[in-house]
């Protein structure tokens, strides 16, 4: 045998080695390269407890990634060359996705835990008839505070931020859509406004608040509020109710101008490789158990009423948290308002942080 064909025979028996042992690593786990699922979330978005239980009852392998915005999630999609078999967007990128076929239908029958999920977060304009997507938390935008920090003052309205000893003083979620929409809804117009003078207006308005902004941050505005670095943040409510669990002066309101109430719910997008995984994985999170244990880990209200009972009852009875429909129905949920015009959004909330610069 000669030097050459002895050496691509070692590199072969070594290469068979590796395989062996790597794919003996993955069976000892239960996991073979078809039985994974690829779950695309919004970071700090549910209980890691819930997924190794998922792979340990099921033997499928879950892979992680997260997103922070739901614009940031649709590039990634939109761009390929990703496998998500799960993702979880907000109702306004939910129509957007499903108009532009990146949805698969789902299968009810697949989904027997669907019968926990409260009718009033079921067929909804977004999603007709939840062809394409199931519940997974709920909530509003609204304004945690300090009080304490602010000499007993209390926060009703938008434009108590604007107040001069709130210099800064004040954190934003970074979100487009809802630092958009606090200008917006400080100024008496709709979270779903496309015409450009009163975004343009909007976004004026926003530029004058700079003095009393400190940040504009992603989730670690949870740590910042509670550890008091600032004593006011635009958040999202579960935010709220975290940072309210780690430091209960702090309080949450909805301002009386009116905001937004919004849905994340699971999908399957075109990008699956694993839709029999997918189906499983949406079932499990509606487990009602599963799904209490998810909502005391992460904080945002469930729209599972079969967990409820599983819950703490002053968590459930907290309207700041699970406001009834009557206050829900006085708030506005956000529309797909078309390429152009979230782009425009997109664009002026860029604007808007280069002025801060
Ligand atoms: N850290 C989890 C954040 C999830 C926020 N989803 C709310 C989106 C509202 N459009």
């Amino acid at each position: 045998m000669n030097k050459l064909v002895r050496f691509f025979l070692v590199i072969a028996v070594v290469s068979a080695v590796l395989l062996y042992a790597i794919s003996s690593l993955n069976s000892s786990q239960g996991y073979t390269g078809s039985n994974t699922l690829t779950v695309f979330n919004w970071g700090d978005y549910i209980d890691p407890d819930i997924i190794k239980r998922f792979e340990k009852e099921t033997g499928i392998k879950v892979i992680y990634e997260t997103f922070d915005s739901n614009e940031s999630m649709m590039t990634k999609i939109e761009q390929g060359g990703t496998n998500y078999d799960i993702a979880i967007p907000s109702e306004y990128m939910i129509d957007k996705m499903r108009h532009e076929h990146l949805l698969i239908p789902l299968d009810h029958s697949k989904l027997p835990n669907l019968k926990y999920i409260d009718n009033r977060f079921m067929d909804l304009p977004f999603d007709p008839q939840n062809k394409y997507s199931i519940p997974y938390f709920w909530g509003t935008v609204g304004i945690v505070y300090n009080p304490k920090m602010l000499h007993g003052k209390k926060i009703t309205s938008w434009n108590d931020l604007w107040a001069s000893n709130l210099k800064n003083k004040i954190l934003l979620t970074d979100g487009a859509r809802e630092v958009i929409g606090m200008g917006l809804n400080s100024l008496g117009y709709s979270l779903n406004d496309t015409n450009k003078q009163h975004l343009i207006e909007a976004k004026e308005k926003l530029d004058t608040l700079t003095p009393n902004i400190k940040a504009i941050v992603g989730d670690e505005i949870k740590m910042l509020l509670a550890n008091r670095e600032a004593s006011v943040g635009l958040v999202w409510s579960g935010d709220a109710s975290e940072i309210m669990s780690q430091n209960e002066d702090l309080d949450y309101v909805v301002p009386k101008e009116g905001s937004n109430l919004w849905f994340d719910n699971m999908v399957i997008p075109k990008t699956a490789k694993n839709i029999e995984a997918a189906h499983k994985f949406i079932n499990f999170m509606l487990d009602p158990k599963v799904a209490a244990k998810n909502t005391e880990y992460v904080g945002y209200s469930t729209p599972n009423k079969g967990a409820l009972k599983y819950m703490p009852k002053e968590v459930v009875n907290d309207e700041r948290f699970y406001p009834s429909p009557e206050l829900t129905e006085k708030l506005e949920v956000y529309k797909n308002l078309g390429k152009k015009n979230l782009a425009y959004y997109n664009e002026l909330f860029l604007q808007f942080k280069m002025h801060r610069k």
